[in-house]
């Protein structure tokens, strides 16, 4: 009809939704092969970091095995894992990122 108004059905009406995404750790692998120097590459080309944090993120990996770079969303910390570990092997390196979730 012509003459038809529209109205506010109530199930228009939205609840906000302030629930933040879950976030992943991008976590740094330590292996015996990928240069040390090459490891602070990837980390200041794909994570943004400084010399020093990328210094410190890549001997804590080297002395613990692990080292958790940063935490993003869950499709971010995928593609810089993703990124990371295909710099290394494109130079033939072993290097790896791995994600997990954060509790
Ligand atoms: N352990 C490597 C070496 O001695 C360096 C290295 C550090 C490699 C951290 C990977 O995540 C890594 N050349």
């Amino acid at each position: 009809m012509s003459d038809d108004i529209d109205v506010l059905k109530p199930e228009t009406i939205l609840k906000p939704k302030t629930e933040r995404p879950r976030l992943y750790k991008v976590v740094l692998l330590n292996d015996d092969y990928t240069p040390r120097e090459f490891v602070v590459q990837v980390l200041k080309a794909v994570f943004r970091t400084t010399e020093d944090q990328a210094y410190r993120i890549m001997m804590t990996a080297h002395q613990k095995g692990v080292c958790v770079v940063a935490t993003f969303t869950r499709d971010v910390a995928e593609s810089k894992a993703t990124e990371g570990t295909d710099m290394g092997r494109q130079k033939g390196y072993p290097l790896a990122f791995s994600t997990e979730p954060e509790e």
